[in-house]
């Protein structure tokens, strides 16, 4: 299988994220996540590990506002030359201040802006977020591509991108919750030019950003499972009364599932999912993976077994979808490895 991997990630390490109280906390979205992965591949004898291509800003742009992406690209620099005094040279940065009315202006001032991009205070910016950032997005490109390249209606093809920083919580113009390119609906978006897609979420957090992205759109279907909302990030969005709208009413689908959740109450829900997914009969499908599943994750708090892991990658992959896997969350830094080989075995 052909895993799509840029060392660049490496660029974006910031050490904290801020928590309630304004606390500073450990952020568990760190680079050995992406290494721990990657080892585990290189010791299998089915990954051909590639460095993705650099081009494909149009197919950003086609998902991601402008203006965002031009924020995301110069607000680090930006920052620098207006708090030099305050800042040294690796401090990151976070606004302070956010929208909250449904009629909020986008003001012109650095610092206002900021928070209008930004959702929240688990999306640090750094020297290297954006190029890192930039790679992240270009392995779910490559991977997109590869599949239009070689996929034939009898012979599901399916590529793997080994993305970090995650994508599904950034929205179109919005990052959050580690992300701020949303990799996967960027990837779905090029896919979508040749055929219907759906986008299989399976991280323990809502795909709010992908959520976001295709609401208004029928040729993409999204759907995630996850923890409720209701207690659980992203808090706002990922209810089960979202269901897309205009001509995306219907293809969105939401299943918030409780904290605690075991192996055999997710099946059922994903069998629900499955059989969505089987009638609306897409050409190709996008599944949004992360390992925050995981009964040992330190976030997530489902009661996902490894077998449970194995059995979940095993029946989407019945599906036989020509199908690109990307890399959203999962932070049990020991087991990420051996967990993402237990799921992309049933892809090969
Ligand atoms: C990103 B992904 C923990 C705070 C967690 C953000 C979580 C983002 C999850 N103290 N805040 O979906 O795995
Ligand atoms: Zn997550």
């Amino acid at each position: 299988m052909k895993v799509f991997y840029s060392d660049n990630h490496f660029l974006h390490n910031p050490t904290y994220e801020l928590a309630e109280g304004g606390v500073r906390e450990e952020i568990h979205e760190k680079p050995i996540r992406a290494l721990q992965i990657l080892h585990a591949l290189t010791k299998t004898d089915w990954a051909e590990i590639i460095t993705p291509d650099t081009d494909g800003l149009e197919s950003i742009l086609e998902v991601h506002d402008v203006e965002y992406l031009s924020f995301i690209k110069n607000v680090y620099r930006e920052w620098r030359e207006l708090s030099l005094q305050t800042s040294n040279e690796d401090a990151t940065f976070f606004p302070a201040i956010f929208p909250r009315q449904k009629w909020y202006k986008k003001p012109e001032s650095f610092f206002g802006r900021m928070g209008y991009y930004i959702s929240d205070l688990s999306a640090p910016i750094v020297s290297g977020t954006y190029d890192a950032a930039l790679s992240s997005v270009y392995c779910a490109v490559s991977g997109a591509k590869e599949i239009l390249k070689n996929s034939l209606p009898s012979f599901p093809y399916n590529t793997f991108a080994l993305c970090r920083p995650p994508g599904h919580h950034a929205g179109r113009a919005n990052c959050g919750g580690y992300c701020y390119i949303n990799n996967a609906s960027v990837a779905a978006n090029i896919l979508s030019k040749t055929g219907n897609v759906a986008i299989l979420d399976i991280d323990y957090h809502a795909g709010n950003g992908t959520q976001d992205i295709f609401f208004r759109r029928s040729d993409v279907l999204t759907i995630s499972i996850h923890a409720n909302p209701n207690h659980e990030y992203p808090y706002f969005s990922g209810y089960a009364d979202e269901i897309g709208e205009n001509e995306g009413s219907g293809f969105h689908r939401n299943y918030p599932l409780d904290v605690g959740t075991s192996d055999n109450k997710y099946y059922k829900v994903l069998e629900d999912a499955l059989t969505l997914i089987n009638n609306y009969s897409p050409k190709y499908l996008v599944v949004s993976v992360g390992m925050d599943i995981y009964s040992e994750d330190p976030i997530g708090r489902f009661k996902i077994s490894e077998n449970g892991i194995n059995q979940i990658g095993k029946r989407i992959a019945d599906l036989h979808l020509p199908a690109l896997i990307v890399m959203e969350g999962g932070y049990n830094t020991a087991q990420i490895g051996q967990n993402m080989i237990i799921f992309l075995e049933n892809f090969i």
